[in-house]
């Protein structure tokens, strides 16, 4: 097949599980075209079946703002029309699913049908979709998307409850690769990364407001006062800066490193003993899985899809949105736990075998030839 996806390109997830799609298509023989406004953050544009084209959205004295969707209209248009695109994928509902409809309408009054798969992430439902501006327009575009996907249960039920919706959606969860973790033996010979006698407490995110960083400093802050802990952050954004203050005032700077952007994510992750998620929103919490993969448990909040990933007693904990205390004294009797953090460690990357991308990848590959069957 030759499949266009269309992505953001920056560190969120929604870019990461389109660009690790993408890829494995590739290395199952399909042609595939990544339309963004630059390169995704994990692409390997080097590998044999990946094309990259950059969304150019031209700025010009009239225009306050620059016409993306436009601009991302047409060169699905070009693309579709001078490599003969099969299908497009687009991850992420604004303003991609709306742009894609657009598309497929110049193309069919050239007598081309371009079946658009719609992918829903989150935060396009559930924080920016749902907001009288953009509301209509998401909604329209989710029911004139051939086939939409919804990366968990609880998005999908979110996508009902805030639209109204007329289309099916179909739930195929996030995944990820279990090959390109260390094994755990490489695992335990990771000894340069941390002093392996501390209990290494990690955050990995964009730092937005909705991940809550400052929970995770003030679950933090209780930890450390029972045992010997450090806190890991991974990740840049715009909390960060209060956060360093809260940091400061709790006076825990020599307890807190903070990262920025890593390029090795997940031997990192495998030094780490536990992994803190507060966040007051997350559709699925691909960070969470990612953490498991490398056999960290998850503290986290039981907000939206998080209970499909982090299983309570098992993986981790999960606590109400908020619940600083209750988050404290899990992690602490976790932690302090020698038994119960071994069990947990093992249970958490069985769970991540779960979700490898192996069972879940042709689940998307089934639903493009069922399309293609469907528009033939
Ligand atoms: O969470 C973010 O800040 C980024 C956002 C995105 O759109 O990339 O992540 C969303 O999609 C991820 C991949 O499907 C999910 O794992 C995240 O839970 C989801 N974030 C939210 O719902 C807040």
């Amino acid at each position: 097949m030759k499949i266009g996806i269309v992505c953001y390109p920056t560190y969120g997830g929604s870019g990461i599980v389109a660009t690790e799609l993408g890829m494995d298509l590739a290395e199952r023989g399909h042609q595939v075209h990544f339309i963004s406004t630059s390169l995704p953050a994990r692409l390997n544009v080097t590998l044999t079946n990946i094309y990259f084209h950059k969304v150019n959205v031209e700025s010009y004295p009239l225009f306050e703002f620059q016409p993306y969707s436009l601009a991302l209209s047409t060169i699905i248009v070009n693309v579709v029309e001078t490599y003969g695109l099969d299908l497009i994928h687009v991850h992420y509902a604004i303003p991609h699913a709306y742009a894609a409809y657009f598309a497929k309408q110049i193309l069919k009054e050239k007598g081309i049908d371009l079946p658009v798969i719609t992918t829903l992430h989150g935060t396009d439902i559930t924080l920016v979709g749902s907001h009288p501006a953009y509301k209509p327009a998401v909604e329209f575009s989710i029911n004139k998307s051939d086939r939409v996907t919804s990366v968990s249960e609880d998005l999908k039920k979110e996508t009902f409850e805030f639209f109204n919706i007329t289309n099916e959606i179909e739930v195929i969860p996030n995944f990820i690769d279990n090959s390109q973790f260390p094994t755990k033996s490489e695992c335990d010979c990771v000894d340069d990364c941390f002093d392996r006698t501390e209990k290494i407490v990690i955050h990995v995110s964009n730092l937005r407001k909705v991940k809550r960083v400052e929970d995770v400093i003030s679950v933090f802050y209780e930890i450390q006062k029972e045992v010997d802990a450090r806190l890991i952050i991974v990740g840049e954004g715009p909390e960060w800066e209060r956060v360093s203050e809260q940091i400061n005032m709790l006076g825990i700077n020599d307890k807190v490193k903070n990262l920025g952007k890593v390029n090795d994510l997940y031997r990192i992750l495998c030094s780490a003993d536990l992994f803190l998620l507060p966040s007051e929103k997350e559709s699925f919490g691909l960070a969470a899985l990612e953490a498991m993969a490398a056999r960290v448990p998850v503290v986290s909040s039981n907000a939206g899809g998080i209970p499909e990933v982090n299983i309570e007693g098992e993986t981790g904990f999960l606590l109400p949105i908020g619940d600083v205390k209750g988050m404290a004294e899990k992690s602490i009797l976790l932690l302090k736990d020698e038994n119960m953090l071994k069990e947990f460690k093992h249970n958490a990357k069985e769970r991540a075998l779960l979700f490898d991308k192996k069972k879940i990848l042709p689940l998307y590959e089934q639903l493009y030839y069922s399309v293609l069957e469907k528009v033939k």
